[in-house]
This record gives C-alpha cells, sequence and structure tokens, in this order.
C-alpha cells in the first residue's frame, strides 16, 4: 500500500496537490478540514464542537480527531492506499496513526513535508478567503492558525525524521512544477 502524509502549514498546497496525486496513483483521500466541514454544515454533535475550534484557528481535540479518522479509515477497506490530508497535526496523532496502519499490517509510506514562506501562505489564504466562505481564511484566524501550526504541528517534521519517513518538496511554483517534485519524491520511495 502506497500511504502518504502530506503535510505543510496552512496554505501550503496540501489539498491542491492531494486531488493531483489521487488521480495519479488511485489513492483514497483522506482530508480531516473537509469531514470537518461536512460535520459542521450537517449540524453533527462533532460538527457543533469543532466549530468553535475552527473559527478560532485552533486545533479540534485530538481524541475527537483520532476516533473520527480510525471511522473514515474503516470505510476505506480494499484500498490501494490514502492520503492523509491534514492529519497528522500533533505527535499524539501522528502516533495514534502509526497504530492503526500497523493494525491494519501497513504503515506510512512517506510524508511529504511543503515548504512555503509565510507571506505567501497568507497571501493565498486570504485570495482563498474571498471565494471560499470559510469561517477561518480571514486575517486574525490565519494568523492563529499560523501560530498552533508553529507550535504544535511543525515539531512533526522531527518525528518523521526520526521514521525517515520525511521528504521536503519546495512548495513554491506553479502547482504542475510541485507535483512534477512530488512525483520525483515518491519515485524514490
Ligand atoms: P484544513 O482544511 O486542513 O486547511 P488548511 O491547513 O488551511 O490547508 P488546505 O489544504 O485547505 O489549503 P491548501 O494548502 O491546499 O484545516 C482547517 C482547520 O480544521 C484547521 O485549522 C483545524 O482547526 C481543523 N483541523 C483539520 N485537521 C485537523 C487535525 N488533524 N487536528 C485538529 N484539527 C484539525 O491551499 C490553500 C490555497 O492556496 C488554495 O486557495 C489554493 O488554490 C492555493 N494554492 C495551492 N497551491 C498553490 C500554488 N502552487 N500557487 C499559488 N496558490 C496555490
Amino acid at each position: 500500500m502506497l500511504n502518504i502524509v502530506i503535510f505543510g502549514a496552512p496554505g501550503s498546497g496540501k489539498g491542491t496537490q492531494s486531488e493531483l496525486i489521487i488521480k495519479e496513483y488511485g489513492l483514497d483521500h483522506i482530508s480531516t478540514g473537509d469531514v470537518l466541514r461536512a460535520e459542521i454544515k450537517g449540524k453533527t454533535e462533532l460538527g457543533k464542537i469543532a466549530s468553535g475550534y475552527i473559527e478560532k484557528g485552533q486545533l479540534v481535540p485530538d481524541d475527537l480527531i483520532i476516533d473520527m479518522l480510525a471511522k473514515v479509515l474503516d470505510s476505506k477497506e480494499n484500498s490501494k492506499g490514502v492520503i492523509f490530508d491534514g492529519f497528522p497535526r500533533t505527535i499524539a496523532q501522528a502516533k495514534a496513526l502509526k497504530k492503526m496502519l500497523n493494525d491494519r499490517n501497513t504503515d506510512v509510506s512517506v510524508m511529504l513535508n511543503l515548504q512555503v514562506n509565510e507571506e505567501e501562505l497568507i497571501k493565498r489564504l486570504l485570495e482563498r478567503g474571498k471565494v471560499s466562505g470559510r469561517s477561518d481564511d480571514n486575517l486574525e484566524t490565519i494568523k492563529s492558525r499560523l501560530d498552533v501550526y508553529h507550535k504544535q504541528t511543525a515539531p512533526l517534521a522531527d518525528y518523521y525524521i526520526g521514521e525517515k519517513k520525511h521528504v521536503e518538496i519546495k512548495g513554491i511554483g506553479s502547482i504542475e512544477e510541485i507535483f512534477r517534485r512530488i512525483k520525483e519524491a515518491i519515485k524514490n520511495i
């Protein structure tokens, strides 16, 4: 199985590149952000709790996210592999993912870490905010998302370096150019 963790700051292109990877390699896609937004739209119990965190640019608590991920993963049986987009975002989530995959006799194949500078991230997210209608694509929330990213999520790079799964991808340039870099990295796994 080809299991890819696509990683990077908010606005680094995780969702954008995931779409291309799915088409090229026939993988299943799990985006925790998309699942949470669907829960919010459906006004579920989880959605009601999650919206408070997302609007403030904070992470939804680990236990809720890990339970949610396990359910989604179980719905992807007989898969060729999965791209994990926006998960894990904390060390606890990374450890839980490893256990979930090991229990299913598989593991993370590679972690692709998209590198984009802060100025470009803010520009992209503000641009998306004009059309997305997302409650978290405004300057104040973007700043808090970036802060949370640096404190809670960025340290995961070291975790995956330790697991020998970490590959840095330059995330600036055209979408196609970045995708070519990703394909090269996948070829070298
Ligand atoms: P996500 O939905 O994961 O959102 P994101 O980090 O903003 O990245 P996204 O994938 O949407 O954007 P992309 O970089 O593709 O998370 C939202 C919130 O949900 C989190 O803040 C958190 O509260 C919660 N959450 C989600 N997962 C969680 C977890 N595991 N644990 C706890 N809480 C969780 O693209 C951004 C923009 O850039 C797009 O408009 C795109 O068109 C543009 N773009 C992409 N590539 C480009 C390029 N090469 N050049 C120019 N523009 C580009």
